[in-house]
């Protein structure tokens, strides 16, 4: 299995090629849409593998707004908590980058909260939201690079990504930016 591991103060950042409702993380994060309903992609894929239960539970959550994110029980998931994130819808805008890097860093804000020290992130918004894959993977690693720089207590963030395609475009970004 293709993987990378990069050292971001005391943590790990992992790059790997899989699938995101399989990942042993404490947490996983869902590319949910507004309603935290199942949708298609990443959403679609964590709401079969988890379960009705997880619908039941969102739908207490009354949605989300873009960036903003909500945590549930992982239900039939090998993860123990799900963090529902809505990434932005790209518009080529100097807002995109600043509404996905909020995503991911809410996500790990509540992690955080939660008290939760493993955390996997798809790639947000690249799929059914447009945002172009290499531009997403730069604000994706800056922003979880920062985080784990500052705050010590999350200690393993893994993206998770769905194709070889993907994986090189967030490597060729840390490669980048490191
Ligand atoms: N594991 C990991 N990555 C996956 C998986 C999986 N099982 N399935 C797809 N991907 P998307 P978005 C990849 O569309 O762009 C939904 O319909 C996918 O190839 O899931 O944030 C929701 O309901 C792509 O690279 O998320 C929302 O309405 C990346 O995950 C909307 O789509 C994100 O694709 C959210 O759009």
């Amino acid at each position: 299995m293709e993987k990378i591991t990069y050292r971001a103060g005391d943590s790990n950042l992992e790059l790997v090629i899989g699938d995101i409702t399989r990942q042993d993380t404490e947490a996983v994060v869902n590319a949910a849409n507004k309603q935290l309903a199942p949708g298609g992609g990443v959403a679609g894929a964590i709401h079969a593998a988890a379960g009705p239960k997880l619908w039941e539970e969102c739908k207490t959550l009354k949605g989300a707004d873009t960036s903003e994110a909500k945590i549930t029980k992982g239900y039939g998931l090998p993860a123990k908590y799900i963090i529902h994130t809505v990434g932005p819808v790209y518009t080529n805008s100097p807002s995109d980058p600043v509404s996905l890097g909020r995503s991911y860093q809410n996500s790990l804000k509540l992690a955080s909260k939660e008290g939760i020290d493993s955390v996997s992130f798809p790639s947000l918004s690249t799929g059914a939201f447009g945002y172009p894959v290499d531009r997403a993977a730069e604000v994706a690693l800056k922003t979880v690079i920062d985080y784990l720089k500052k705050n010590q207590d999350i200690k393993l963030v893994r993206f998770t990504l769905f194709s070889k395609k993907d994986f090189e475009a967030y490597k060729a970004a840390l490669e980048k930016i490191t």
